[in-house]
């Protein structure tokens, strides 16, 4: 069964790269805004297109393979991943990073069997770099190994999260109490690239001790916290858990006490999960 999935990450691996040209092409162009969720959750036709070209290009070779991905679930689609083989995608993560033209933008796919990823792919685009990860092989950066920071103390750490798309001042309110506690324990530095998938890479590579977020989604983190635990990494829940992929909370270390550390000062809330029914009409 390993060669199979080997050829299942082949193929993930060249259609990031065809979806990335065309995202690159689409920043050239003048792009048709849509919102979401909110005013600052945003979707452009270029989601959508590279999200149907990847899907109709795994289904031609795996047809019996499920899907989990940003804008199909927007558009209506279960989030609901089961034991079968399930690509797991964010045609562009750093949407709103791409409306603007900030240079951190990414096609994210995760692929699971069993409810566990086996191999995970993000293709930062616009910096032309493959991550790529499979399940006890190792993570690599266009084919060099990733190995995260060595790093033990958090006071000489880059830590990295984002506001996200939330404006609910209870949540915004615990974000920020979040990052002040965080920043005065203290650390070097504080940062976000806009996009989860990116923020987990650099943990992988290195450049980042943790990347923590609470609201981000599955298609977000699923390849990323497989890059990141073959890195050397540890992931889990904000709460210090385990990692739940639909829960919408994420924490990815460099070292299980650098992730406890930064668990200590989270605020934590728990959004709708990924995997809620949908409401009652
Ligand atoms: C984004 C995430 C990011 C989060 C943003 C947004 P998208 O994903 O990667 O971590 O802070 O709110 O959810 O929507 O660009 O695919």
């Amino acid at each position: 069964m390993a060669d199979l999935w080997q050829s299942a990450m082949d193929h993930a691996v060249a259609a990031a790269r065809e979806a990335g040209a065309v995202v690159r092409e689409a920043l050239q162009d003048e792009m048709k805004v849509m919102m979401k969720s909110s005013s600052v959750d945003l979707v452009t036709q270029t989601d959508q297109k590279v999200e149907k070209l990847i899907i109709q290009s795994v289904k031609e070779k795996f047809p019996t393979h499920q899907f989990i991905g940003e804008e199909s679930v927007a558009a209506g689609a279960a989030c609901v991943l089961t034991d079968c083989p399930t690509w797991i995608i964010d045609p562009i993560d750093g949407t709103t990073n791409f409306v603007h033209g900030y240079p951190f933008v990414a096609v994210s796919i995760g692929f699971a069997v069993n409810k566990q990823v086996e191999f995970g792919v993000v293709y930062s685009c616009i910096e032309d770099k493959m991550f790529t990860a499979r399940r006890g092989k190792g993570a690599f950066c266009n084919g060099r190994p990733l190995q995260v920071s060595d790093q033990k103390e958090i006071s000489q750490s880059i830590i990295s999260t984002e506001f996200g798309s939330s404006r609910d001042p209870e949540a915004v309110d615990k974000i920020f109490s979040s990052m002040r506690k965080i920043l005065c324990i203290p650390v070097h530095g504080m940062r976000g690239a806009g996009t989860a998938a990116v923020n987990m890479c650099l943990v992988a590579s290195g450049c980042v001790e943790a990347y923590y977020e609470i609201g981000i989604h599955v298609w977000d983190i699923a390849a990323g916290s497989l890059i990141v635990s073959e890195a050397g990494g540890v992931l889990m829940d904000v709460g210090g858990g385990e990692l739940d992929l639909m829960s919408r909370r994420v924490v990815a270390a460099n070292s299980r006490s650098i992730a406890e550390r930064i668990v200590r000062e989270i605020d934590g809330f728990a959004p709708q999960r990924d995997d809620a029914p949908p409401p009652r009409a």
